[in-house]
């Protein structure tokens, strides 16, 4: 049996030598190690052995064994690389820095939909402001009038740095920052970015897109509010929306609302990307807290003021049909290239 043995594996360790290419690599195995094949049949035989033979020879054969499993991947390893070291070797030189020519790159969902509410916006006189992703704490709640320790802070779970900063937990972030830069009076959208430690259903994030509103300037009032959420909707929609606007509390504005659009996933039947409401929390708004005028250097006795919150990546939902948000940050490209800016 010892001989035997020695001579499979001289047989094998030769022909997997000669093996020019995979298939014939995997001719070898099944020769040897497939239900038929000789190790196989060895190990087979062990049956008609008895007692210490049996297990001597059992021993024997199952080194065998490891030992042309080994070598068989190791010889399909080498295999592999040669035959891939001949492709690069046989490819034509090409210059990486020129544009790819087959490929065609198509924009976001979110980004679609952001730049066209930018256009609406651009073109009533707002700017179009960028801010951070990491924040302090000042800029996403104090200065918008919600102190340390208050409940409202609960409403946001937020990430927090090692450093004492924090990832915005929504663009109202940006709200000091554009008060100081600019003064009054003032119109500005900011689109951006948003985290919270949320567990992510259909219609929510833990990443997600938001684009912040503000005007501010002498006698402003919820009726300017209203028409300017009206004209963005139905710019993005060019179609009829069923809108609700209820009372809502932010500290950072008074009065505060919440603006619900009918769902148009389901068309307010109910469905998990509305949780069943029939209604979708797009963008909360409300005319801007004393507090945080002044905290933004500005005189409340002076000016007034609009906020809104709106949620880009909830709209973009709608706007395109996308049942649940977790696809739009999927970075599937079959499913997120059919969009077209209209
Ligand atoms: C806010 O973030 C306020 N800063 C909005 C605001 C601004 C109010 C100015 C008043 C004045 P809220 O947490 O509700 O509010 O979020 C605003 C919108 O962002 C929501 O209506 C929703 O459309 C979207 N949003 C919030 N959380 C998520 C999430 N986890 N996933 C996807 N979208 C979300």
């Amino acid at each position: 049996m010892k001989e035997k043995i020695e001579q499979l594996k001289m047989r094998i360790a030769e022909e997997l030598q000669s093996a020019g290419d995979s298939e014939t690599v995997e001719k070898i195995r099944v020769a040897y190690l497939g239900k038929k094949g000789s190790v196989t049949e060895l190990l087979k035989g062990l049956k008609e052995l008895s007692g210490e033979e049996k297990k001597e020879a059992g021993q024997q054969i199952n080194a065998l064994k490891k030992y042309a499993e080994e070598h068989i991947s190791a010889r399909i390893a080498q295999i592999k690389a040669e035959e891939l070291q001949r492709q690069v070797d046989s490819a034509e030189e090409y210059d990486v820095t020129l544009p790819s020519r087959n490929v065609q790159g198509s924009y976001h969902p979110i980004t679609l939909v952001q730049r066209q509410v930018e256009e609406i916006f651009a073109s009533m006189g707002f700017t179009i402001e960028d801010y951070f992703e990491i924040v302090d704490d000042y800029h996403c709640f104090e200065a918008l009038n919600i102190p340390k320790h208050h409940p409202a802070r609960d409403m946001q779970d937020t990430y927090y740095l090692d450093n004492g900063q924090l990832l915005k937990t929504h663009t109202s972030a940006a709200q000091n920052a554009i008060m100081k830069k600019y003064g009054a009076p003032l119109r500005a959208i900011f689109p951006g970015r948003c985290f919270r430690n949320e567990s992510t259903d259909a219609c929510h994030e833990n990443t997600f897109f938001q684009m912040e509103g503000m005007m501010i300037d002498k006698d402003i009032s919820i009726s300017n509010l209203i028409y300017f959420m009206k004209t963005m909707l139905s710019h993005v929609f060019q179609q009829d929306i069923n809108v609700r606007l209820r009372p809502g509390f932010f500290p950072f504005v008074e009065p505060g609302f919440e603006l619900d659009i009918s769902c148009l996933i389901c068309g307010g039947e109910g469905c998990p990307s509305c949780k069943n409401s029939g209604w979708l929390e797009l963008c909360p708004c409300g005319m801007i807290h004393p507090n945080v005028l002044k905290a933004g250097g500005i005189d409340p006795e002076e000016y007034t003021g609009f906020a809104f919150g709106l949620g880009l990546t909830r709209l973009a939902m709608m706007k395109y049909g996308v049942k649940d948000i977790r696809d739009l940050n999927s970075g599937n490209l079959k499913a997120l290239s059919q969009f077209v800016h209209e």
